[in-house]
């Protein structure tokens, strides 16, 4: 971090290897990404040809250990989280679909044949991967689902449909979440089996730069082998979700921090009434109450990391970090879309784009009314989910 938005030396709190891990990703976004980001995304493209580099600087399945992945810590997979997000929310997006969710799936709850097939080539980036859970009508509510697989001699046979399923038309593999005789089961389903198509949504506002699909499954048919052997109820996918939302508490402050950053660096260079604008006392009060968000938002995220590093980390704590960080980190990207005022509707500046990207960001993963409902259940008590 730099003193002009890291006020209570969070730099201090790392040691000189996460130092090092954030600033090689750093440099990553800053030449790969930052210089295309408008492109891709006023295009709608995601950019296939950076995740050779992704992979080459260990950020898939960076947290896991054995399989060719690169054993980080949560603390390092955090730092990294915060600097992909700052370059786009939707390339920390792939990298939570492919090392939260698709890679923790099979690394959490699969069988050792199913994690030596897919693990190290997931890792090396040449198989993509995707994690189908929520459905058109099952979103907050995934014990919903009507994906059903059906026992057919040692076979299994699934129909259903996924909806908003990140990376999925250009994966090799899914993680696949469907109700069974004996309740949630996943199943590791590669994409070319017949019966299992996967298409782009779209026009979107947000994630332009990312690919959310819709998945159909008529009639996919799998070998016994492909069954999560470990997963039992919907236990098996909170417990990626866990890791993902982890991921994005850090990857929102990034977003934040990219925003008040272009915000900054116009107020001091704008002038207005013969000054900058950064001399004006509202500009000012702007300035400090993002930087004071970003700071609390960025000792939350370590905070969180270190107990998750020390095995303590609780699922209500990450949703503390989820709904904090997001809620904080979009209000700071409009804050600083206003204070570019005309400009900060273009693509020339990050802040909009950021802002609409993290109305995905809050959505996903459990949304900011489903945190708040954790939380609310955590502090009375009572469930109030339904
Ligand atoms: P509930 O009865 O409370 O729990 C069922 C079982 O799961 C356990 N559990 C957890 N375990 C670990 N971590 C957590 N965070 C857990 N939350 C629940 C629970 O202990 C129980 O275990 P067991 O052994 O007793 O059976 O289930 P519920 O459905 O009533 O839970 C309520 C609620 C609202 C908390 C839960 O449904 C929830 O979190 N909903 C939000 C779902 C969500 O986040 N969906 C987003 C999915 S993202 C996606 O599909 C796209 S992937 C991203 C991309 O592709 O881009």
């Amino acid at each position: 971090m730099t003193e002009e938005f890291d006020l209570i030396s969070i730099d201090s709190l790392l040691s000189d290897e996460e130092r090092a891990l954030r600033d090689s990703v750093r440099s990553f976004v800053d030449a790969a990404i930052k210089p295309n980001i408008a492109g891709w995304y006023e295009d709608a493209v995601f950019p296939l040809e950076i995740v050779p580099e992704m992979a080459k600087l260990g950020l898939l399945g960076m947290h896991l250990t054995g399989y060719g992945c690169a054993g980080r810590s949560a603390v390092d997979y955090g730092l990294a989280a915060a600097e992909l997000e700052a370059g786009d929310s939707g390339l920390r997006t792939f990298v939570s679909v492919q090392g939260s969710l698709a890679m923790s799936a099979i690394h959490k709850h699969g069988s050792e044949e199913q994690k030596n097939q897919w693990l190290p080539a997931m890792a090396k980036g040449e198989a993509i991967g995707c994690f189908g859970l929520t459905e058109p009508t099952a979103g907050s509510d995934p014990g919903a689902m009507k994906t059903f697989a059906r026992r057919d001699g040692d076979d299994w046979v699934l129909n259903g449909s996924k909806r908003w399923i990140g990376l999925a038309s250009v994966a090799k593999v899914a993680i696949i979440w469907a109700q069974t005789e004996d309740g949630v089961r996943g199943f590791v389903v590669p994409t070319g089996t017949p019966g299992f198509t996967a298409t782009p949504i779209g026009p979107k506002l947000s994630m332009r730069a990312s690919i959310q699909c819709d998945i159909e499954l008529t009639d996919v048919r799998l070998p016994a082998s492909a069954l999560l052997p470990e997963a039992k109820g919907l236990r098996g996918p909170f417990e990626c979700l866990n890791e993902a939302r982890y991921g994005i508490i850090w990857g929102a402050m990034g977003a934040a921090r990219d925003s008040y950053l272009a915000a900054l660096a116009y107020a001091q260079e704008r002038l207005q009434f013969d000054k900058p604008l950064a001399g004006y006392q509202l500009t000012q009060a702007k300035l400090v109450n993002m930087a004071l968000e970003i700071n609390k938002g960025f000792l939350l995220a370590l905070h969180l990391g270190r107990l998750k590093d020390a095995g303590a980390l609780q699922p209500h704590q990450i949703s503390v970090g989820k709904l904090n960080n997001c809620r904080e980190a979009i209000k700071i990207c409009r804050d600083a879309r206003a204070m570019l005022g005309g400009n900060g509707i273009t693509l020339d500046y990050p802040p909009l784009r950021h802002a609409n990207n993290l109305e995905s960001v809050r959505t996903y993963e459990g949304t900011d009314e489903i945190h708040t409902l954790i939380l609310g259940n955590k502090i009375t008590g009572i469930p109030a989910f339904r």
